[in-house]
């Protein structure tokens, strides 16, 4: 099952690596610059990553439950169950996972839209 996993979880990395680079290079660029200019930025904010640690993954309700850190759209550090965008990412979470993540702002943050694994 891990050898079969393991090369997707991989060629994802490297996606979301790729992507959370492109978007920190941004976001510094942004806090470098005068709060006038960040603010006219707001938007920058909806990408930020946040960090939390998967407790549970829940195939049958579709869901990831993290426990979470403060997150960049406001929400205070707390232990919650997440939609996920692609329900194939059910397969490649694991309890005990460090991840980064971002959520769909549009329904008030409560589905993953991305993820990265930390070592
Ligand atoms: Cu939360």
């Amino acid at each position: 099952m891990k050898a079969l996993v393991l090369p997707a979880l991989i060629a994802i990395n490297f996606v979301y690596a790729g992507a959370a680079f492109a978007q920190m290079d941004h976001s510094t660029h942004g806090a470098a610059t005068t709060s006038a200019t960040a603010a006219a930025a707001p938007k920058a904010q909806a990408i930020d990553l946040g960090e939390g640690v998967v407790k549970k993954v829940n195939k049958a309700r579709g869901t990831v439950t993290l426990a979470h850190g403060a997150l960049p759209n406001g929400m205070p550090p707390m232990t919650m169950a997440y939609k996920v965008k692609d329900k194939a990412w059910l397969d490649q979470l694991q309890a005990g996972q460090n991840i980064r993540f971002a959520t769909d702002p549009a329904d008030g943050g409560m589905t993953l839209t991305r993820f990265e694994l930390v070592k």
